[in-house]
């Protein structure tokens, strides 16, 4: 046994490249030409695989280092002394060598003034019948020189195949999955033009770095999945040819998956955590919601049919306007939370003619004040009062399955909806149990003219414990509201109206309070949500037992 250094062989141009990918950790067996850390550069990412096999004693470099031809990567207990080869002069064989791009390849005729030609595979060094991963053009697509034209990859490196010629596409010759080597021919090219520039056999020759590295422009030396602006479908995928390999041997869209590394390269957990959360259902591949119309239409509701198409123009005129941002982003948690919790909702009656005239002789007796009490201060202090007694309205899930619990809170901080110029939003009145009737109305009537500037702060839409929408400044007898997640509850309020109600010997004229309380099933049972109508109704109806 000896220990050898391993260290990066020839790269041909590449130098100060970054490590991004540590493929070994102290202690693994490793294999001869098994790949031990990936580099990249801005245009090319390669494999450097082990020039001996053995036992992996030391990491001499980490992810972010610059490495160059020569730098040490590793010490290697390699087996047995005939293996530990020099190391520099070692680079890794033919078939497993890192690569350097190819330059334009030849063609097999300078064009004419308008001519066809062949693009041809140039010289790609040792890589012998490499298959077509990638193709980036079709026929009829106008490329520039150098510009790319389909992935090839070996099991160690995958690189970027670019035209001889700038033209438009006549014909593609390769297709996925075909194999190609030097020569092959890529497509036809019609060429505009005699001054169609038809590079040299020599100039072409960019072989494996191993070898003997081709002095090609850095602009063409384009490898594994760079960004490839040409390329029809956008982005590639930003990954090593091995997690490329893998993603296609599992038949992962690779595209779909979030790199967690250097500038967003996919690695194998990033792999791994896709398959992972695909196999839990906690994502649907594009393919697979694409494939839902089918069978079950949207994806997530089986059975439903799609959302209908309507070419609105053939039954009258009409305009297109954008949604406003609250109204983007409230639609959206509203869709949320009305799709996600089991929502219940009952309706029930308050007596506020007391209340009502109460409100009345504080607002006279405080007119000069300039705080104007409406029945909403009234409904929160009796909100608070009712999370207190049944205090599994005041709290939240948290977490799934098995792991999930019910957070109990301990303080009382009530949102209320408020209607604005731009959508639906709710300002939240912090500790509302330790605040009287005329601060929180101040606080409301602060709130909601910040609503209605469009200045409130995330901090004061924030932490609410439960919710009130009042439209009883505006009309209406019951509704649905939709609960404001992770909270469990919320109280609607329509206006109220004089009603004749029995009170044992006679029809006597009361104001009545349409309430609508909705609450999430998974937390709340329907007895209970009874009760807090009744209680919070009662609350308003004789407000001193708020005080009880
Ligand atoms: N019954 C009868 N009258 C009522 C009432 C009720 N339940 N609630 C309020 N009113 C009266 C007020 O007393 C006031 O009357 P005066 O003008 O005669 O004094 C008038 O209606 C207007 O009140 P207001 O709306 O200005 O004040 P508020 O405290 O009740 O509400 C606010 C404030 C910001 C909540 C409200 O303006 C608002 O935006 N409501 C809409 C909420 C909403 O959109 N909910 C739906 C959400 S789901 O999409």
């Amino acid at each position: 046994m000896a220990t050898v250094e391993v260290k990066v062989p020839d790269i041909g141009d590449f130098k100060d490249v970054a490590v991004i990918e540590l493929l070994v950790k102290v202690g693994d067996a490793i294999k001869q030409e098994q790949s031990l850390v990936t580099v990249e550069s801005d245009k090319a990412s390669m494999e450097i695989p082990a020039s001996t096999a053995g036992i992996v004693k030391e990491i001499k470099v980490a992810v972010g280092d610059k490495v160059n031809e020569g730098s040490l990567l590793l010490l290697v207990e390699a087996e047995g002394a005939a293996q530990a080869v020099a190391p520099a002069a070692a680079p890794a064989t033919a078939a497993s060598a890192p690569v350097a791009a190819p330059a334009a390849a030849p063609v097999t005729a300078a064009p004419a003034a308008s001519s066809v030609v062949e693009v041809l595979v140039p010289d790609i060094g040792d890589f012998d019948a490499v298959s077509v991963i990638e193709v980036f053009v079709k026929p009829g697509d106008a490329v520039k020189l150098e510009q790319s034209l389909i992935t090839v990859e070996s099991d160690k490196a995958s690189m970027e195949i670019p035209s001889s010629h700038a033209g438009t596409i006549k014909e593609l010759k390769v297709k996925l999955g075909d194999k190609v080597s030097k020569g092959s021919v890529l497509a036809l090219v019609e060429v505009r033009g005699a001054a169609a520039p038809a590079p040299t056999v020599a100039a072409a020759a960019a072989p494996a770095i191993a070898t003997a590295p081709a002095p090609v422009p850095a602009a063409t030396a384009v490898a594994v999945p760079a960004h490839n602006p040409g390329a029809p479908s956008g982005a590639l995928p930003h990954a090593s040819p091995s997690i490329r390999k893998q993603a296609r041997e599992l038949g992962v869209p690779l595209a779909e998956v979030k790199g967690s590394g250097p500038k967003g390269r996919i690695v194998e957990s990033d792999l791994q955590n896709f398959v992972k959360s695909v196999m839990s259902g906690a994502v649907q591949t594009l393919a697979q919601k694409a494939a839902a119309p089918a069978t079950s239409a949207g994806g997530a509701f089986p059975g439903l049919l799609p959302w209908p198409k309507v070419d609105f123009e053939k039954f009258g005129p009409i305009e297109r306007k954008d949604l406003s941002r609250i109204k983007k982003i409230s639609g959206a948690n509203l869709h949320r939370n009305w799709v996600l919790i089991p929502h219940v909702t009952n309706h029930d009656d308050a007596d506020i003619t007391e209340l009502e005239a109460f409100r009345v002789q504080l607002n006279k007796e405080n007119e000069k004040s300039g705080i104007k009490v409406t029945m909403l201060a009234f409904m929160i202090k009796a909100a608070v009062a009712a999370l207190k007694k049944f205090p599994e309205f005041n709290s939240s899930l948290e977490g799934e399955g098995d792991a999930q619990k019910l957070v109990m809170k301990n303080y009382f901080h009530i949102g209320f909806a408020a209607d604005t110029p731009n959508g639906l939003v709710v300002p939240v009145i912090k500790d509302a149990d330790k605040k009287g009737i005329f601060q929180i109305s101040q606080e409301m009537s602060e709130l909601a003219k910040k609503a209605r500037d469009g200045k409130l702060g995330p901090a004061d839409m924030s932490g609410g414990c439960f919710s009130i929408s009042s439209l009883g400044g505006i009309g209406g007898r019951y509704f649905t509201p939709i609960i404001n997640a992770p909270e469990v509850a919320i109280m609607g309020v329509c206006k109220s109206s004089m009603e004749p109600r029995w009170d044992g010997q006679q029809f006597a004229p009361r104001l009545i309070l349409p309430l609508s309380l909705s609450w999430d099933h998974r937390v709340i049972d329907g007895a209970a949500a009874a009760r807090f109508n009744v209680y919070f109704a009662s609350l308003l109806a004789d407000f001193r037992r708020i005080a009880l």
